[in-house]
This record gives C-alpha cells, structure tokens and sequence, in this order.
C-alpha cells in the first residue's frame, strides 16, 4: 500500500490542555488539523516505528473517522501493533488498563470527556504514555513544539479497517487487534472487589439507578452490574453510547443528571443512585435524599477502604489536587497516611502513584483514582461505593453523616461560570493575583483573609515544577477560596470558583452547603468583583 507524504504547516492553537486537545468537533475536522496533530504526537514520543498502541474512545461524533485517520497514520510510519476497541469505544480507564496490563508504548483517547458531542460539540485527543496515564508536561510541551514546526506528516493510502469485529487483520505490514472493549476491564473490576457481596447485595432486594447519560459506560455497566453482579434489568439507564450523548451534556452533576437527581430525591427512589460521563472516568454519587459531593467520596473511599479486597492491607497514601476541599486531610490524619496536593488534572498524579506513594487520588470535579490503573475511574467509584454499602449496611445518608461525626465536615461547592469574555477572565485572575500579597489580615464581606497565595507544584518524585496552578485565599475561620480558569473549555473562557468551609460543631453538620456557604460565596465575590466584572447574577454551574 502507498504510503503518502503530505506537506502541511503549523496550525495555532494545537496546545494540550488540561486533559489533551481539545476543541470544537469542526475545528478537528478542518483540513489537516487532526492529522497534524497525531504526527506531532509522533515526534513528541521519539516515533511510533515498532511500536505497540491502544486507540478507543467514548464514541463521539467523528471518532469513527479520527481512528481510521490514526490507524493509517500510525501504519505509515511503522507501528508494530495497535490494539483498538470495538467500534474505536474504550472508556479512558478501560483504555488505561488496557496500555499497561498488554505493556504498551501508550495509546490514544478519542474523547472530549464531559463536553458534549456532535457536528456543533467538542472533539478531543489525549495521548497516554506507556505508565497509562495522561502525557505529563514533560511530553505534551514536546508535542506542542512539535505542532509548531511540522511541515508534512505521512498517511497511508487504504480502504477502512473493519473495526464491527474482534480479530486480528493487518493494515500494510501494522497489525490491528481488534479487542472487546469491556472484557479485560470487567476482569479488573472483580479482582479489586468482592463480587460475592455484591451479587449477594442485590439479591436481597438492593435497589439502583445508573445513568450511563448515552455515552461510553453504557455497555460496561451493563455487563458488570446487570450481568455479572445480577442488578434488574433496567438498572442501568441511557446505557447505549450515542455520537451525541442524545443531545445532552455528558457531566454527572446535579445539574446535567438532574433526571437522576429527581428521581433520587423522589417518593420512589432506589437506595443509590450513580452516573458516569462522556469517557467514563467521572463519577457522580447520590444516595436517597443524599448527593454526596466529589471531594466527600473520595474521603469516605478513604475513610473505609479496607473493606474493599485489594485495599484491605491499607493505603499507601493518598492525593487530592488542590481545589479539592481538605476532607480527605482530615481522614488521611486519621489513616496517620500522607495526603498530597497536586494541581488540577490527573496528569499529576502519575509520578504518585507509580512510585507507590499513593494509593487513592480523587479530584472535585468528580474524578476519583486508584493505582488500579493511571486515570481517573467512573465505574469503579461506584463499585466501590457499592462494596462499602454492602459490607456497612447503611444508607447513603447514615454513612455521611456517621463520616462527619467522625471526621467534621467540609462544606462544599464549585461556581462556575462559563463562556466568559477571555479577556475579562483574564484580569480577574491577574488582578487577583496582583494584590495577593496584601490580603492577609484584610476583611472582605465580614471575612478576614489568613492566608493567600498562587499555587505551584513540586513534584516530589521527579523535581518538575508546575506554576500558576490556581489561585488561594484562606480565611481565619475555616473558610478557603480557589480561583483557576478551565483548560478544557472550547469557547472563551471558564471561570471556577471553589468554595469551601470546614465545620466540626456537631451541631451544625447538617446545612444546606449553599447556605453554609454564604458568607464566603459574598467574600470571593467582594475579592474579585466577579458579578461586577462579568455582569453574572449566578454561577452557570453549581456542583
Ligand atoms: C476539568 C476538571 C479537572 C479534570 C479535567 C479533565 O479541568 O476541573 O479536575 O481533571 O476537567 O476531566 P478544567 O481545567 O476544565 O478545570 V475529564 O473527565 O474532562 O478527562
Ligand atoms: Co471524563
């Protein structure tokens, strides 16, 4: 077959966010963008001639396209192997699994995660290295260079690689193993939980609702949690991955699960309600009557993992990136474990976990991790939820609440406001961090700041530094603000605004966490003139 060497140039704007590129679905589908984006990925990596690949994703719109793209490209120039999900789907930690349990040299993530899909949605590409996790910076910065100097890439000239079926064909002298997508992954899942109890758990009538929200867990929860665990058919709802997710927003928050949020808070609900994202690493978790917030998962995770088979021997560590609020401090104090703040995305992670000092990691933004596999796993929050519930024979309720008695509470939410004019974002943050030095002992809306600060990170397993990762204000009681504009939005910018209280009177655990949030939603506003700036009256998101 002809392998064709096509001239290009450098096209702006091929810059790795937080989680890979990112961008508009047509943006991708520009002339060129998407192949010289993979090419660079190439020279970023030293080349892929003999090497082994894995490529799949959440199936969104022009997935289909982008893998027959890769797959000729990685054939021109020389791979050895590339082992693709059925029909181009793998979840992000299926197809993290998959790079490390088959020993690869890293894969390929068709996914723009929670954004949406279709022809007027978001389209993604992240490349994971051979530890299975996202690129660090180290290797996306050489990626970026890369886009930057590019002047042709290769292709090869050939008709479509059948991917309906599993098997082996070959693509020029490249082989293609096409791979059931759930099978290795579902493997994991039982050999990290006590699938015994949790057969046993729904055989006694445990009720559940999992909503897939039309993309790629669909197929993986129902094969684990109606066939191999037994839940009713019709646990799992919205379980058929659609290019578009069915026109919705693939985020499991409670404002785009908000039928499953309705349905939790209703005369009727089942005892535990879960969802999933576009690329299934996020998890949301609502109990009956009981959202239970990200950063509260992953410190009840924490709080009782040794019920869990593969962490009955304790946890190494644990990490949280810094907006995450500190209720998973408090625990890991407790556990007499170390706890580690990382920036934002799960990048950073990586070095923790391969060097064993951390065993669980989570994120607010309803990511949670183990060492299991190098990204972020939504099915596996549940499952471990459910492995918790089963050995506890509690409600979601009765478990929080026991968690804050013990522990105290950090109340929680995140802001968000979206397609922000950049420019106008821009100068809040740099104006916020203009005077950061002055603020401690300053007042704003009756609270006074003990601390504040832009965060960086030293990674303390290879010495890299990560600067200008989110901007901090503590306040003298209890209260912390973080300020960081998103790297994964697609259109202007996107403000989040972390607010967090920490409460540990008894009394005063059981708050709506808007309302104990009040004072220090009016300070954040009064330290950045947020309203007054962007002309918001609300936050576009409330997680
Ligand atoms: C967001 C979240 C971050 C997460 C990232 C990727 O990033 O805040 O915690 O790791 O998305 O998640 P940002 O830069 O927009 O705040 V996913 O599920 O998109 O792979
Ligand atoms: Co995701």
């Amino acid at each position: 077959m002809d392998i064709l060497t096509i001239e290009t140039s450098p096209i702006d704007g091929q810059k790795p966010g937080t989680s890979g590129l990112r961008k508009k679905t047509r943006t991708f589908m520009e002339p060129h963008f998407l192949e010289n984006f993979v090419q660079s990925i190439w020279t970023g990596i030293g080349g892929v001639t003999g090497k082994t690949l894995v490529l799949g994703g959440d199936g969104r719109y022009f997935s289909d396209r982008a893998a027959q793209v890769i797959l000729r490209m990685a054939a021109a120039s020389g791979a050895a192997k590339v082992i693709v999900g059925q029909n181009a789907l793998l979840s992000t930690p299926a197809a993290s699994n998959l790079i490390r349990k088959r020993k690869t040299d890293g894969g390929i993530i068709l996914s723009a995660s929670h954004n949406p899909g279709g022809p007027d949605g978001d389209f993604g590409v992240k490349f994971n290295t051979p530890n299975g996790g996202p690129a660090a910076e180290g290797v996306t910065s050489k990626i970026h260079e890369a886009t930057k100097e590019i002047s042709t890439y290769r292709i090869m000239e050939a008709q479509d690689v059948d991917l309906s079926t599993p098997g082996t064909q070959s693509l020029g002298r490249t082989e293609i193993e096409i791979v059931d997508p759930v099978e290795d992954y579902a493997e994991l899942m039982s050999q990290i939980f006590d699938f015994d109890k949790l057969r046993a758990l729904f055989a006694g009538g445990f009720t559940m609702r999992f909503d897939a929200m039309h993309a790629v867990t669909g197929p993986y929860a129902h094969a684990i949690l109606e066939g191999m665990l037994g839940a009713p058919v019709g646990t799992v709802v919205n379980g058929t991955p659609s290019p578009d997710f069915g026109g919705g927003h693939p985020d499991p928050n409670p404002i785009w699960a908000k039928t499953l949020m309705d349905e939790m808070h209703g005369s009727d609900a089942p005892d535990f309600g879960a969802a999933s994202d576009g690329d299934g690493d996020r998890n949301m978790i609502v109990g009956r009557n009981c959202y239970v917030t990200p950063s509260d998962s992953v410190a009840v995770l924490a709080a009782n993992a040794t019920l869990v088979p593969r962490y009955s021997e304790g946890l190494a560590g644990v990490a949280r990136s810094m907006p995450t609020s500190r209720a998973l401090d408090r625990v890991a104090l407790r556990l007499d474990c170390d706890c580690y703040e990382t920036p934002t995305g799960w990048k950073f992670f990586g070095n923790l976990l391969d060097a064993g000092r951390a065993t669980l990691c989570g994120e607010e933004s309803a990511g949670t991790g183990s060492d299991h596999v190098r990204e972020k796993d939504g099915l596996w929050a549940v499952l471990f939820w459910l492995n918790i519930l089963a050995e506890r024979e509690v409600s979601v309720a009765d478990l929080m609440a026991d968690h804050w008695r013990t522990y105290g509470r950090n109340y929680y939410s995140r802001h968000d406001y979206e397609e922000v004019d950049a420019d106008v974002a821009n100068a809040l943050v740099d104006d916020l961090r203009g005077k950061l030095a002055d603020l401690p002992g300053q007042t704003f809306a009756g609270q006074t700041i003990e601390a504040a600060d832009e965060f960086a990170y030293d990674d303390p397993i290879d010495g890299s530094r990560a600067e200008a990762q989110g901007l901090r204000v503590t306040t003298t009681d209890g209260g912390r603000i973080v300020v960081r504009l998103s790297g994964t939005g697609t259109e202007g910018a996107t403000i989040r605004v972390y607010l967090e209280k920490a409460e540990t009177d008894p009394e005063k655990l059981d708050r709506d966490p808007q309302e104990a949030l009040s004072d220090i939603v009016a300070c954040a506003d009064a330290l950045t003139g947020l309203s007054e700036r962007t002309g918001r009256k609300k936050p576009d998101v409330i997680t």
